[in-house]
């Protein structure tokens, strides 16, 4: 499938997209949708590749929401007969096991910021902004914004941003929890690549295991939560790089990892 609205790079082990509709601020279309879905299968199919980087082309956007132009004239029983959207969440969150990172450059719109927030993590520029403006649109969030932000940064600040519409900056958005670290906006993909290849260069299981367990702390009990990390962890004592990992630290070298 050749791609006309995403950009996709391996740099080693690290595999690199990029939304790339800047004069539209990179706002999400179906057929983003359709790439995305794609790029996402391959990454997770490529044993090669190790973590994923997710951004925005030009300094202006990571995504300024769903396309507001696809939206304004489709017929509402349409946007149920077809599910609209629901691939987002049905098969690019549900079918990536491995580890992905958003790297927020500006604005981080109503879909553009529930995209990133199904991203593991966020890394944000300081130039980033994120929002869910939908309640001027006279609609409301419809891929997370309501779910995965409440949870991200709790029922205030939630509300606040879902009734208001404000946007919340970078620094209030690490204060929140949203994002996991701002760096300046000329070293985003830097920071991020690199904080990429370091999972990359992590044991794939245990990276997948990890990413698994801290998604199960949202959806169960603490107790059901709390077997089942105990469960991976002892599945993961079988693997032969669970004997590499320890072996290599008791003889003080670096852990050659197979992915078994
Ligand atoms: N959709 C389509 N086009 C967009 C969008 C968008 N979301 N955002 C910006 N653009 C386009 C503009 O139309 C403009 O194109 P053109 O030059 O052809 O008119 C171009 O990008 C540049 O935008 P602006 O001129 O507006 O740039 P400004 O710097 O003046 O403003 C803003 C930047 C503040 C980001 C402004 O563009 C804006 O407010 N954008 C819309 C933000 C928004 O409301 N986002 C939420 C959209 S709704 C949504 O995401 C719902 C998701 C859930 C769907 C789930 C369904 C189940």
């Amino acid at each position: 499938m050749s791609y006309e609205t995403i950009l996709v790079e391996q740099k080693g082990g690290v595999t690199l997209i990029t939304l790339n509709r800047p004069k539209a601020l990179n706002a999400l279309n179906s057929t983003v949708l359709a790439e995305l879905i794609d790029a996402f299968a391959k990454f997770e199919a490529d044993k090669s590749q190790g973590c994923a980087v997710l951004t925005g082309s030009g300094d202006k956007a990571f995504a300024a929401g769903a396309d507001i132009k696809e939206m304004v004239e489709k017929p509402g029983a349409d946007f149920y007969a077809e599910d609209f959207f629901a691939g987002w969440t049905t098969q690019l969150v549900k079918s990536t096991r491995k580890p992905w990172i958003a790297a927020v450059n500006g604005f981080a719109l109503g879909g553009g910021c529930e995209l990133a927030m199904m991203a593991d993590f966020i890394i944000a520029s300081e130039t980033a902004k994120f929002g869910q403006p939908e309640i001027r649109l006279a609609v409301a969030p419809g891929m997370g914004g309501t779910q995965r932000l409440t949870r991200a940064i709790g029922k205030a600040k939630a509300m606040d941003m879902c009734l208001t519409g404000r946007n919340m900056d970078a620094e209030e958005a690490e204060r929140s929890g949203l994002v996991s670290r701002v760096v300046p906006a000329d070293k985003l993909l830097e920071e991020a690549l690199k904080a990429a290849e370091q999972i990359a260069g992590m044991p794939p299981l245990a990276a997948m295991m990890n990413k698994e367990m801290v998604n199960i702390a949202f959806e169960t009990t603490l107790d059901t939560g709390l077997l089942m990390e105990r469960r991976m962890f002892q599945i993961l004592t079988a693997t032969e790089d669970k004997t590499e990992g320890m072996t290599a630290f008791v003889e003080k070298r670096p852990g050659v990892w197979k992915g078994k």
